[in-house]
This record gives C-alpha cells, structure tokens and sequence, in this order.
C-alpha cells in the first residue's frame, strides 16, 4: 500500500459497489451532503445484482412499484414499470437511468474490482486498492457490495475435464446463452433454479434438473401493470412508501397476526387458497402471524403447498421428490415461480434427486449421480452465493493495527446494528449481517441503512468528530440479540444460506436480523438520538 502523503486522505468517502445501494449511497453523500465520493464497481456497468444476474426469467420478487427508490418524488412519478414482477432487463434499465438522472457516472470507477482496503491509523484514513492498481485514500470507506454477490460454484470432482460449456447464474454473459438444440443439466432449486427452469426447458432440447432440496415455491402471478394501476398508485405512492416503511418486511400490506390453528381447516385452506391465486410473498407474510415461529401452524401451510405440487404435477413418482418435507416452508428464502412445477410435465425435462442419488463427478460428457450418467451439454450452476458475508471477505480488509476482517469475523459475522464493527473505524456497512437486509424488501433497507449512514456522517462534521467505531460491549450485546430473535423462529430449521450452510466450512450463524424493518428502523433512530450509544466517536 501507498505510504501516506500529504494529500491524505484524497477523498471524504469511498464507496464499494455500483448497485442498488452504491448508486444511492453516491447521491445521498456526494449531492446530500457535499462530499468528495468515489465508487468502484467491479462490473463493465452499474446496476449489481441486476448487472450479473442475467439468466433467463431472472426477475424481482417484490412488487416493481416498492421494489425501486423512493428518495426522489419526481423519479417515482416518472418512472412506469411494466409489470407486478419486472424481468432484469427492465431493472437494470432503471438503474441505469438513475445513474444518469443524477449523473452518478462521473464518480463511478467501472471495472474495478476492489482488491484490498487498509485502515491507517497514522493519518488515518481508509487506502483502497483496486485488482487494476488503482489506489486511493478516503475518510470514510462504505461498502455497498450486496448481500448476494459473491458467486459460489461448489466444488464438484471433474468439472475441468467437462468438455462442453458450464456458466453460473449469478455470472450470466451480457450476450446471453443459446440452449436451443441443447441438452442442459441445471444444478440447484433455490429461487434462481425455479425461475430459470421454465424458461430453460422452453427452448432446450432436454433439460435435466438436478435437485438437493426440494423447495416449496408460490405462483408469482405476475401481469402487465394498466394505466389505470399506475394512477391509482401514484395518486398515493407516498402513503405507499409509509406503509412499507412501517411494515416489518418493508411491504406495504399489512401482515397477518393471527394464529393459524385457532381456525379450522376448511377456513385456513382458504385463506391460503386466496392468496395462493393471488401469488408472491403474501401467502408468507399475510396469511398467519405464526408461520414462521410455530411449527404446527407452519406445517399447514407447508402442507397446502405440498397438496398443490401433487396436484399440479401429473406424474405421482415426480410430485413427491419434488415435496419438500426436511424443513417448514419460509425457513428457506421462499422462491415464487411462474409455471415452475408445471415444467416438471413436459417431456423434455427430468427431475434427479440428489438425496437418492448423490452427485458423484461432472464428466467430459456429462453429469454422474451415484446411479446413472447423464449426458449435457450445457452446465447451468444456479447454485447461489457466499451470502451476506463473501463479498466483503473476498476482498483485503484490515481495520486498526492491520486487523484483518476475514479473522474478526471467523466464528461468524460480529457487527453492531449490521452496520459497524468494532475494530474498523469509519468503515460502514450497508445491510450488513445483523441487520434485517434480506429478510426485507430490498431498497427499504438499503434507503435506512444510506440515510442513517448519512445523517450520521453529517453530525460528525457538525461536531467536529471524524472517527466512528463501534464498542466491543454494544456488539456483543447486538450479536446476542440477533441470535435470541432468530432462536424464536423456525429459521434453526433448514440448512440454509441465512445460517451460512450452502459454504462448505462457513461458520454456522444466523446472519440476518428477524426483528423487522420497523423496529429495527427504530433501534437505529434512537441509537442515533442517544449520541450515537454504543459507538465511540472521537475529534
Ligand atoms: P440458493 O437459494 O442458495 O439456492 C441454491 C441451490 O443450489 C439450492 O437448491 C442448493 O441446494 C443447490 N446447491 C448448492 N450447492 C450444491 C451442490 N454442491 N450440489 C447440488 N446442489 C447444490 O441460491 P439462488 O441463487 O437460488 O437464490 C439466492 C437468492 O437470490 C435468493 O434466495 C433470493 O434472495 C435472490 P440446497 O438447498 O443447499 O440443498
């Protein structure tokens, strides 16, 4: 790294990350509050996940009109989507004209992947240095680098000898993929299998999907947003925005509080039923306020879903591997599909269940299950991510005395409100572990996290105080809490990646915070009333 100079640091705030939240971030510090910002971003573009995400039927699965900003009045009133579930396309687009609209680009560094990020204690400041050897000094350093970005394409013997073509959906190529003619092997269910999976076998000469868990997974009903949708929401988007502010997962409904066994049967399975043709997040969020913290409660919904596989699903033998019954439905970051167990009826696709037939090698032809080979062309790895923490320790992150981030957190992610961590002064973490992030509608928790970073950065230049940390007690005090809240759910249920279970060797911790948006919103505003309890700020 660079020895400090006399320019030192060159910049107020450096930001990692051109997506969803970098791209405000820049806004809100640079045009908010005056300061010199810089972005790298380590994509050709801007837009994060919806830069790599690019495979066919990748789209959001929050509502379009709450799934965008909300700090700009005049973008919300001007911008239409076309549709309750736009489709990526769509979604960089608006990022892009974001990025345009406030004329982000000039302070955005594409192509740079952000190699390595140093604190000096003798100026101090931040030294950031990119994988191109760009390097740079900055007061403040905020990390912007996604809860969902870090690819993870597991370790499967022979993939080196396969002969024909293999991609990871979090890495799609800009020019696209031609399955036509193909035979495609897909490896994995989550949310990014279930969306792919029609699309693929819509065009592929064969598709074989290769399944680990099963998944319960909600129609999406997704259609074309009218003229007459748009004027009803724009006539009250800022009450909109409120209610998903306010809401506990950052959506604007209002979230079920009964119990689901004080009713019977018949009027439970029409609650689900309602929502089910309704489609998306509310048959978790709206139907019982029990779902994710009782088992039985949950096993009712798990059970309607179940029902609705065999029912959708022709071949009996199918149906039930595709029924998952090793985890309660919502334990798992619940997916929503269109048509995806209707595929499992084409002739084109087969269904291989890992569980009764374990993956054993890919070969120079094909993929090799403890009983059969079958032959592909084309590898589709929709195998998720490092989440929550793989981007921040892929790269280089020492804190005061050279501390490396990738040991503070080796028994698992340690930070106070997912927004510091003691030991790495002025390093702000946007949705950070421990805080409610992916369990909440996305751009909510993202415009909390910016606005409360930079509310915070401007009462330190009002006070005169330029270094933030977080104290060693109030993290751990938060570390305990976000595990308590987590112990009173269903979440220890799963093996899944909010526990760190899809890493191979990740330690095993609940990363999110289950506590909901709106209380959590409140924790961070009264911390911040109360100077800022539990960092230590120092001149
Ligand atoms: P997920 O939800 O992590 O799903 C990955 C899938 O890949 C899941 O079915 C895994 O099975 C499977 N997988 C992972 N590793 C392997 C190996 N080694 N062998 C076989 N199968 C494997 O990632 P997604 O991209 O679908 O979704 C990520 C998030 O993006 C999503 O939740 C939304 O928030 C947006 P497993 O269930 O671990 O047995």
């Amino acid at each position: 790294m660079t020895q400090a100079s006399t320019s030192d640091p060159q910049l107020d705030v450096v930001v990692i990350g051109a997506g969803f939240a970098g791209l405000y971030a820049l806004y809100k510090l640079r045009d908010g509050l005056g300061l010199r910002t810089r972005v790298f971003e380590a994509g050709d573009g801007v837009g994060g996940t919806w830069y790599w995400n690019r495979y066919p039927g990748a789209r959001c699965d929050s509502e379009s009109y709450i799934y965008s900003y909300s700090f700009s009045r005049e973008l919300e009133q001007e911008w239409l989507w076309s549709s309750k579930y736009p489709e990526q396309p769509e979604i960089l687009r608006y990022l892009d004209h974001v990025a345009d609209r406030f004329d982000l680009r000039r302070d955005i560094v594409l192509g740079a992947r952000v190699r390595s990020a140093h604190y000096d204690d003798a100026v101090p400041c931040w030294r950031i240095e990119t994988e191109r050897g760009e390097r740079v000094s900055a007061r403040f350093l905020v990390t912007a680098v996604g809860c969902l970005s870090a690819a993870n394409v597991p370790q499967i013997p022979g993939l080196d000898r396969f002969e024909g073509r293999w991609v990871h959906t979090g890495q799609w190529p800009a020019e696209g993929v031609d399955f036509a003619e193909k035979r495609v092997g897909l490896i994995g269910t989550g949310s990014t299998g279930i969306q792919a999976t029609p699309r693929i076998a819509a065009v592929a000469r064969q598709l074989t999907v290769f399944q680990r868990t099963p998944n319960y997974t909600i129609p999406a009903r997704n259609r074309a947003l009218t003229a007459a949708d748009w004027d009803e929401i724009k006539a009250i988007y800022p009450e909109i925005r409120q209610r998903a502010r306010d809401g506990r997962a950052g959506f604007p409904f209002t979230l079920a509080g009964e119990r689901a066994l004080d009713f019977s049967e018949e009027e439970r399975n029409s609650v689900y039923e309602a929502l089910w043709q309704e489609g998306g997040f509310k048959f978790l969020y709206a139907s019982f306020g029990d779902i994710l913290r009782d088992k039985a409660a949950n096993e009712t919904a798990s059970e309607f879903v179940r029902q609705k596989i065999r029912a959708i699903v022709k071949d009996p033998e199918i149906a039930r591997r595709l029924c998952p019954t090793d985890h309660p439905y919502g334990s798992k970051r619940p997916p929503i599909d269109s048509d995806y167990f209707q595929t499992y009826n084409r002739e084109n696709v087969t269904l291989v269940d890992l569980r009764e037939s374990p993956l054993v090698e890919i070969t120079a032809t094909g993929i090799r299950t403890q009983d059969a080979e079958h032959p592909v062309d084309l590898i589709v790895f929709a195998t998720g991510f490092d989440a929550m923490t793989g981007s921040l320790l892929r790269m280089d992150v020492r804190g005061s005395d050279g501390r490396r981030l990738a040991d503070a957190w080796e028994a698992g992610p340690k930070t106070y409100l997912g927004l510091q961590t003691a030991g790495f002064p002025n390093l702000f973490t946007i949705t950070g572990p421990g805080s409610p992030s992916v369990l909440v509608n996305m751009p909510v928790a993202i415009e909390q996290h910016v606005d409360w970073i930079a509310d915070c950065i401007a009462h330190m230049g009002r006070s005169g105080l330029t270094r933030i940390e977080a104290r060693p007690d109030a993290q751990d005090a938060w570390v305990e809490h976000v595990n308590a809240a987590a112990r009173e759910t269903l979440f220890y249920e799963a093996k899944s990646w909010y526990l760190g279970c899809n890493i191979p060797g990740k330690p095993e911790v609940f990363m999110p915070y289950v506590g909901g948006q709106a209380a959590y919103r409140d924790r961070c505003d009264a911390v911040a009333r109360a100077d800022y309890a539990g960092f230590a700020l120092r001149p």
